[in-house]
C-alpha cells in the first residue's frame, strides 16, 4: 500500500461484484474513501464489509445508473457525507445478446441505458463536485468490444464504442477544469457479466466457451478483476497526470493480433 488515493473520495459504479469490487478494495487500500455504487444494495454492502474489515473507509449506495434521479441523489449523498468527489470510475455495465440480426430492441436499449447513459449521468452529476474540489479524474469502462467486432455482441460493441467516443469528448470539455477522463478497454475477465457469453460460446458448456475464449488471447489466459483494477487506479492517480482522452487496452494482447 502506498497511499496513492489518500484524502480522495472515489465513486465506483457496479462495485458490488467483479472488476468494480476489486477496484473498490484496491482504491480503499490506497487510502480512498470509496462510495460503492451498485444496483443491488446487498452486493454493495458486501463490498463495503470487506473494505471495512480490512480497515478501509466505504459506504454502500444503491443506485440505478440509468436513472438521472437515482444517480443525482447518490452522488449528492456521497458529496454530503464526505465533502467532495475526486474520482469517478464508471464501471457498471450490462451484457447484450445476439448479432444485429437477432438482437432485441429491449436488449439494445438496456445496453445503451446502463453502459452509455449511465456513464453520462454519473459524470454529469460528479463534475460539479470535482470542479468544486479543483479537479478530478474519471475512468470509463469501455471494452475490447469497442475496438474489435465480437460475434453475437452487437449492442454491447456499439455501446462500448460510444463510451470510447464519449471519453474523448469529455476529455476535451473537462481538461480546463483539471478533470482528466480516460477509458480502459479490458479484455475478457471471468466475471458474472461474462458468464452468459462464455457459456453461449461453448454451446452451453462453460469450460468449452472458456477454452475458445482463451485461444483469442496471446498471453494464454483471461484477465483478473485485480489486473483491471490496477489500471483504473493508475489512471485515477496523479501518476497519470499527463493522461487524458486516452483509450487504454488491458487485454493480454487480444487486440494486438
Ligand atoms: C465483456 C468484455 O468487455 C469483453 S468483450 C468480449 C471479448 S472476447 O471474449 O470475445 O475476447
Amino acid at each position: 500500500m502506498s497511499g496513492r488515493m489518500r484524502g480522495r473520495t472515489a465513486v465506483i459504479t457496479g462495485a458490488g461484484s467483479g472488476i468494480g469490487r476489486a477496484a473498490a478494495e484496491l482504491f480503499a487500500a490506497e487510502g480512498a474513501a470509496v462510495a460503492v455504487f451498485d444496483v443491488r444494495q446487498d452486493a454493495a454492502q458486501e463490498t463495503v464489509d470487506k473494505i471495512t474489515a480490512a480497515g478501509g473507509t466505504a459506504m454502500a449506495v444503491a443506485v440505478d445508473v440509468s436513472s438521472a434521479e437515482s444517480v443525482q441523489a447518490a452522488i449528492d449523498r456521497t458529496a454530503a457525507e464526505w465533502g467532495a468527489v475526486h474520482v469517478l470510475y464508471n464501471n457498471a455495465g450490462v451484457n447484450s445478446t445476439g448479432s444485429v440480426a437477432e438482437a432485441t430492441e429491449e436488449d439494445w436499449d438496456r445496453c445503451f441505458a446502463v453502459n452509455v447513459k449511465g456513464t453520462f449521468l454519473c459524470s454529469r452529476a460528479a463534475v460539479p463536485h470535482m470542479r468544486k474540489a479543483g479537479g478530478g479524474a474519471i475512468v470509463n469502462q469501455a471494452s475490447v468490444a469497442a475496438l474489435a467486432g465480437i460475434p453475437n455482441f452487437a449492442a454491447y460493441c456499439a455501446a462500448k464504442g460510444a463510451v470510447v467516443s464519449l471519453t474523448r469528448s469529455m476529455a476535451a470539455d473537462l481538461a480546463s477544469d483539471g478533470i482528466r477522463v480516460n477509458a480502459i478497454c479490458p479484455g475478457t475477465v471471468f466475471t458474472p457479466l461474462m458468464e452468459p457469453l462464455l457459456r453461449a460460446r461453448g454451446d452451453g458448456d462453460l469450460e468449452a466457451g472458456l477454452a475458445k475464449t482463451v485461444a483469442k488471447y496471446p498471453i494464454g489466459r483471461l484477465g483478473t478483476p485485480e489486473e483491471i483494477a490496477r489500471v483504473a487506479l493508475f489512471l485515477s492517480s496523479d501518476e497519470a497526470s499527463f493522461m487524458t482522452g486516452s483509450i487504454v487496452a488491458s487485454d493480454g494482447g487480444m487486440t494486438a493480433v
